[in-house]
């Protein structure tokens, strides 16, 4: 394995059941040979060290003969440009001291004046008028792509989908106990890097009074008579358990933490040794240096779910409107349309459904759906995935539709995949993700931080969690797999939700973040629990620039 980056010399001295100081692993990394330099780092070691100190490596790298020399910092090799670079770029670290506040997609001049920074709950300014609202927002940085291709001699297309599983799993203990590991390994691999730590019953045996730090899966968090919060986290080796006073600045962070996630924590043991007093938490999160891929040409996509074919409340008028819109000139560029679950309103779903029901047979309700989706330009590439009211599966991630509903739905030759999945359209990627955990992030965080007014703050909370459905055992229910193909691995360069029928978009480290309403009316149900859906809205992003328009069709 080449050790030329920090990151890789980190996991090399894990190995070795030691880590360093971020000096002592950037003059590691830069060593001609930082192999034998972590060799004799490790064997030099004394007893009692746990962390590798910039001195010692310095001690060590001075005796050694063909060590670079320090006192100039000229690079070593070729890996010490990564390395420096990575050595500070950590993702945003939250400290509570708003550094990860959503960014501001503002940057990219709004077309209107009302100084769209993310979108709020009042959807369509220009309620009420028949014609389409169309709202600019550049929620990206310029674009990475070059045009040479000439305007008039467009490239061929190009989309991949990626997530669609075979479901692997069978339901037993083992398969839960894998899913969970899983999603520690891909995730504390993710915040190895940035923090100094250690398994939890190293952690039991070091000296009370010493600073300490663990990544571990939140398995309990409980407020203690005094007002503070006790998170208790668990990683492979057992749990330990974290205290975050009230009166620190970041304690609020505690608010949005979720069960299951994964986060690091540094701080200081306590005197007795058998609890951690937090300074700093970690989110695994989007690097504030994610740079969005764009596409080489212009072309668009519409972001949009929640259709609910077969309810008496589906918008078949806005749906008309808005497949007649897309035959027209002004739609010229929009040559994908991404659907994210919810294409009927599927039966049984809630009590008393079947009394809104406008067609009752679920396959019927397909049926209906393709006739609608043939309203849309043949030669559009469509990407579908499946949400709760669709006939699958139930638990997350939800296979793709099978073989006899796609063969109902085969008038497109639309790309049918798994929820969630990531769809590669031109080069932007594009994370689809039906969006029920968004329900449980609106109910679990303070409603500052999340509300259906406003699904992007939850988006973000997903974002920073780099998981779709963190918790496990509320509204979301997580299938038990060898895998967890939850974890967002990659950054997606735009994350693409509905389900909570509320229009919402921003961006949040570069990653644009879109939430599409429905083309459902409120039903009875809904009216129940006080849930005012936004209906009609289309979001149109140009590939090329990032933008975003949006577009109402009632
Ligand atoms: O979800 C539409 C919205 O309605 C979404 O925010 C959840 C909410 N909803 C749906 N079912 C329930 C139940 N049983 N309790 C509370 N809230 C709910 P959709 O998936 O389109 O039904
Ligand atoms: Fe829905
Ligand atoms: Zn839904």
């Amino acid at each position: 394995m080449p050790l030329e980056t920090p990151a890789r010399v980190v996991q090399e001295l894990a190995a070795h059941g030691y880590n360093a100081d971020r000096q002592a692993v950037t003059l590691l990394a830069n060593q001609s040979d930082p192999q034998r330099a972590i060799e004799r780092a490790v064997e030099t070691a004394p007893d009692d060290t746990l962390v590798l100190s910039a001195d010692h490596v310095r001690a060590i790298l001075d005796t050694e003969p063909t060590a670079g020399d320090y006192s100039n910092s000229t690079p070593q090799n070729t890996g010490s440009k990564e390395g420096s670079e990575s050595s500070n770029t950590n993702p945003s670290v939250s400290t509570g001291d708003g550094s990860t506040k959503p960014q501001q997609v503002s940057e990219g001049s709004p077309v209107e004046t009302k100084g769209l920074q993310d979108r709020g709950s009042e959807p369509a300014s220009a309620a009420g008028s028949t014609q389409p609202t169309s709202t600019a927002v550049a929620a990206s940085q310029q674009p990475s792509g070059t045009d040479d291709s000439g305007s008039g001699t467009s490239p061929e297309r190009s989309i991949t989908v990626s997530g669609d599983i075979s479901s692997t799993g069978t339901g037993a203990y083992e398969d839960f106990v894998s899913v969970f590991r899983d999603r520690y390994e891909k995730l504390a691999g993710q915040l190895r890097g940035r923090v100094n730590h250690r398994p939890t019953e190293t952690i039991e045996n070091m000296t009370p009074g010493s600073d300490a730090g663990l990544i571990g899966m939140v398995s309990d968090i409980r407020t203690t008579a005094s007002g503070h919060w006790l998170v208790e986290l668990e990683d492979t080796t057992g749990t330990f358990p974290c205290l975050v006073m009230k009166d620190r600045d970041f304690a609020s962070e505690a608010l949005t933490l979720l069960t299951d996630e994964v986060v690091a924590v540094e701080g200081t043991l306590a005197d007795d040794g058998g609890i951690l007093f937090v300074d700093t938490f970690h989110f695994p999160d989007i690097p504030r240096t994610h740079k969005p891929s764009t596409a080489d040409r212009k072309v668009e996509a519409a972001l949009i779910s929640d259709i609910h074919v077969g309810s008496e409340e589906f918008r078949a008028d806005a749906w008309s409107e808005f497949a007649a819109w897309l035959h027209t000139d002004e739609a010229d560029h929009v040559e994908y349309l991404l659907i994210a679950g919810d294409m009927v309103e599927g039966i049984g779903v809630y009590p008393g459904q079947d009394e809104e029901l406008d067609i009752v047979d679920i396959y019927d309700q397909y049926e209906r759906f393709s006739e609608y989706l043939k309203e849309v330009p043949g030669d559009m590439e469509v990407v579908m995935i499946p949400g709760n009211h669709d006939a699958v599966r139930l638990a997350e991630p939800q296979p793709a539709f099978d073989e006899e509903l796609r063969d109902i739905m085969s008038a497109h030759d639309a790309r049918i995949s798994a929820n969630p999945s990531t769809v590669t359209v031109e080069g932007v990627s594009v994370l689809m993700y039906h969006g029920v955990s968004l329900d449980e992030v609106i109910a679990e965080l303070p409603e500052e931080e999340a509300s259906y007014d406003r699904p992007q703050d939850a988006m973000r909370h997903l974002l920073r969690k780099r998981h779709v459905a963190p918790q496990y055992g509320g509204h979301t229910r997580v299938a038990p797999e060898a895998e967890d193909h939850l974890v967002m691995e990659e950054v997606p360069d735009i994350f693409h939700t509905g389900h909570v029928h509320k229009l919402g978009y921003g961006s949040y480290h570069n990653v644009t973040m879109i939430n599409s309403s429905c083309w459902q009316s409120q039903t009875d149900f809904q009216k129940s629990v006080n849930l005012e859906p936004d209906v009609g809205y289309a979001p149109i992003v140009d590939l090329q620039t990032l933008d975003l328009t949006i577009r109402q069709f009632v």
